[in-house]
């Protein structure tokens, strides 16, 4: 099996953001509904060496009212954030069909980017980034597959990559929401939420997606109208370890994302949420979490501390890439076209930029 792919530091010359490291890197949140927001707060209250500075939505009553909350200046148009020269670096938490433009006029102002995933909708959208960080002789853009920054992942890497348990032979991962947001369509389990479980593959393993088949059992009384959830997502990876995928994203109770791994001389558990189990009158057990910010809180919180760090010292980025980006973007594509064929897709990336 070959090295995972990227890590942190490995490809970082110093390079990116110019300013005095010993300042503070003055922050931008673009986009700030629920994501937007949580970011803001963290790098309002928690993040060292970073300050939020501005905010900035297409919704100026709510740029207006998250900037008050922050005490952050409201800037409404998001490409006007970018070109501010008060601005250092970004963070893009606006809807994902936003992020090639942004993304693409980050990267021209040479300042760095946090981009929330997907890091865009199309594999096509995701290259023209991977080619225009690639020009700029810079890296600037790391893309927020969160999981990364999760202490059980890290350690299911770490025991994948010593070849302990021999070769993966399967990844089982299920990853289950209580509800949908308004407008959440049969593709967007694919691009919104499986997306993650192309990165985690990709993070583990150290391979590429090679082929992907969708198939849609018919769907949960409680999903909207329309909506094909769950569905259930076969890929395989270059060295042929194969990976199922339960996407399921109307339980109507709680968040569950979980990794099994069955390699030859074992298998591991990750996503368990064995935290406190209580015992009382009413029984015995421990909770679910409500939401991903609930489940991956510490390992956003870390995502962005690390992010910071990165940009301040010059290296750009500490995590997932533009490549990542896109490489998961492609495997989402095929994954959306086999939902509609019903037939296995190979996933071609093409050469490595
Ligand atoms: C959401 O956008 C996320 O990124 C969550 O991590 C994921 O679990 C959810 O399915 C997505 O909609």
């Amino acid at each position: 099996m070959s090295a995972p792919t990227t890590t942190t530091t490995e490809h970082s010359a110093r390079q990116g953001y110019g300013g005095d490291p010993r300042s503070p890197l003055r922050v931008a949140v673009l986009g700030v509904g629920m994501m937007g927001q949580d970011h803001a707060r963290r790098l309002a209250g928690l993040v060292n060496g970073a300050e939020l500075v501005a905010v900035s939505d297409v919704d100026a009553a709510r740029t207006d009212a998250v900037a008050a909350e922050f005490g952050v200046r409201a800037i409404h148009d998001p490409k006007a954030a970018i070109a501010d020269p008060e601005v250092d670096a970004l963070v893009i938490a606006t809807p994902g069909f936003t992020h090639e433009d942004l993304v693409l006029l980050a990267i021209e102002a040479g300042k760095p980017v946090l981009c929330e995933k997907p890091l865009t909708t199309a594999p096509e959208t995701s290259r023209r980034i991977v080619e225009a960080e690639a020009a700029s002789g810079r890296r600037l853009v790391q893309v927020g597959f969160m999981r990364r920054f999760d202490a059980e992942y890290q350690q299911l890497r770490a025991l994948i990559a010593s070849g302990e348990l021999g070769r993966p032979l399967f990844l089982h991962c299920a990853h289950r929401n209580a509800t949908t947001p308004p407008n959440f369509s049969s593709e967007m389990l694919m691009l919104d939420s499986v997306v993650h479980e192309v990165d985690v593959v990709r993070y583990l393993t150290g391979e590429e997606v090679v082929a992907i088949r969708v198939l849609a059992p018919g769907s949960t009384s409680h999903a909207p109208e329309g909506l094909k959830d769950p569905q259930f997502v076969i890929m395989e990876t270059e060295s042929g370890t194969l990976v199922d995928v339960e996407i399921f994203v109307n339980t109507t109770f709680g968040y569950e994302v979980r990794t099994e791994l069955v390699a030859e001389r074992g298998s591991v558990q990750i996503g368990l949420g064995v935290g406190l189990v209580r015992h009382s009158a009413a029984g015995w057990g421990g909770s679910i979490p409500r939401d991903f910010k609930e489940r991956f809180g510490a390992a956003y919180d870390t995502e962005v501390q690390r992010w910071v760090d990165a940009v301040r010292a010059g290296l750009g980025v500490d995590g997932p890439g533009v490549w990542d980006g896109y490489a998961a973007a492609a495997v989402c594509a095929a994954g959306v076209q086999s939902l509609r064929s019903g037939e296995r897709v190979v996933v071609d990336l093409g050469a490595r930029v």
